[in-house]
């Protein structure tokens, strides 16, 4: 059998860091994918990695082409809000067109791939041309996102977004809203020709925007339209698709909620929609105690986005009560204000520690260590969102993987049991080394083989695109 072998002395299998491990890899009919993870083993044939290796994070929430405008929102005196916020985004939306998109995901997925992440969810909308008139191929903004994908080598799971009204009240959409609409049947051929392109690293789920821009009867109609499809047998175990929603990131739209539809939005969607573990909820930010028990018991994932939740002025996600549930969570940059596994996982806790002035909120005895506790959750609940099979470095999860620096300082004398926290809380230096997606590396020694003529072109792209800011 077609084998390559690699060896370190930590590896983080089976949910924690193991001893001594020599990690079997298929290059044959499973390609990328771990055979064996065996521990106690000793050195011999096969390359020796750095002394700390672990898996690669998915980074569950992505609009790719507002990386872009990051830092030209920053900017107050009007008594800004999301909702101002979303006004320059919009501004910003209507100029990108499917090159520069191709070139700002690419340049974005190599930063998140020196960032530790192997996988993104990519939440996609901007479908149509900017007067709502599809490309002569209606899939070309999503098939720029399958190419920059590719081209800088981490695993996507695009989903293409539903939206059709403007709010709650069945708005039509706005001129600036226009180039994300669609109706149920022109969604669901995009989700169907899309599907037809599946491999070991790109997989397709669903985007319902948010309960403001998909009416419930379409909600129903698009779950129908994808339970029908026939599961495609490139994808990795998705024989069902994932199913992403924006929901209750602010209290605007709890309270527009619940006057329309006289629910709260978690509360309605629990109710309307079979929410399991193939969901991924972005956000979920405003919930009653019951709601966040609720949603716990789902299986469903909440998608937590720290850093854009705090630079949007969200509010605070009730991680203690929903990790005390046995709630799923994982991690996503969003709106790429920031794009690091660091960051989303120190401000996770930290938002915590600075409302409820404790320290260490999201360990418990049973998971003393903070960093672990938050890495070990946010793995497990962004491979789910991703469609599974991720997320681990056991046999059968695809080989996605980062060698941390241990040349670095900041690691001098630390052992296993302290190097995630150590990592996640004090490192700034980036500590991400090399970064493997299904069996190939595509950093080494902080470098992607490709990375100036990708970030000559974004350079070009943006400076074109933030004249108009
Ligand atoms: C988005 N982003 O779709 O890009 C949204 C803003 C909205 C975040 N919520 C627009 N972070 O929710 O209507
Ligand atoms: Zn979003």
């Amino acid at each position: 059998m077609d084998v390559s072998r690699y060896f370190s002395e930590h590896v983080w299998v089976n949910s924690g860091f193991a001893a001594d491990v020599t990690l079997q890899v298929d290059r044959g009919g499973a390609a990328g994918h771990v055979l064996s993870a065996d521990a106690g083993s000793t050195r011999d044939a096969g390359e020796t990695l750095g002394r700390y290796v672990v898996p690669g994070m998915t980074n569950l929430h992505s609009h790719a082409f507002q990386r872009a405008m990051a830092g030209l929102a920053e900017r107050g005196g009007n008594d800004d809000t999301f909702w101002s916020w979303r006004e320059v985004m919009y501004a910003f939306a209507g100029r990108v067109g499917p090159d520069d998109l191709r070139a700002i995901a690419t340049q974005l997925y190599i930063e998140m791939l020196k960032a530790g992440y192997t996988q993104v969810c990519e939440f996609h909308y901007l479908h149509h041309q900017p007067d709502g008139t599809p490309y002569a191929d209606p899939a070309e903004m999503s098939l720029a996102l399958v190419d920059a994908a590719r081209d800088a080598g981490i695993g996507l799971t695009l989903l293409p977004a539903l939206y059709m009204t403007g709010g709650f009240d069945g708005r039509p959409l706005s001129e600036r809203q226009r180039r994300f609409g669609h109706d149920v049947d022109g969604f669901l051929r995009l989700i169907e020709r899309l599907r037809a392109l599946e491999s070991a690293t790109f997989n397709v789920g669903i985007a319902l925007h948010s309960l403001r821009a998909v009416p419930a009867d379409a909600m129903r109609a698009v779950l129908e339209g994808i339970s029908g499809m026939p599961a495609s047998a490139a994808s990795r175990e998705a024989a069902q698709m994932p199913v992403h929603i924006h929901v209750a990131e602010q209290i605007g739209e709890v309270q527009d909620c619940l006057a329309l539809r006289n629910a709260r939005p978690v509360e309605w969607l629990l109710d309307h929609a079979p929410v399991d573990s193939r969901w991924c909820l972005v956000h979920a930010t405003h919930m009653t105690d019951a709601e966040t028990r609720q949603l716990a018991a789902t299986g469903a994932v909440a998608g937590l986005c720290p850093t854009t939740e705090a630079n949007l002025g969200d509010g605070l996600f009730p991680l203690k009560a929903y990790l005390d549930a046995g709630g799923a969570i994982g991690i996503g940059s969003d709106s790429h204000i920031s794009v690091s596994v660091v960051e989303e996982l120190r401000w996770l806790e930290y938002g915590q520690r600075l409302v409820t002035k404790h320290r260490n909120v999201s360990a418990s005895s049973r998971s003393p260590s903070t960093g672990e506790t938050l890495f070990r959750r946010a793995l497990a609940g962004g491979a789910s969102a991703a469609g599974g099979g991720l997320g681990d470095l056991r046999p059968g999860a695809r080989l996605d993987l980062v060698v941390l620096d241990d040349h670095a300082p900041l690691l001098a004398g630390r052992a296993p049991p302290n190097v995630i926290d150590t990592w996640l809380f004090a490192g700034n230096a980036s500590l991400v080394r090399d970064v493997m997606v299904a069996g190939e590396w595509h950093i080494r020694a902080f470098r992607h083989r490709d990375e100036e003529r990708i970030s000559a072109r974004y350079r070009a792209v943006v400076e074109r695109l933030a004249q108009g800011s």
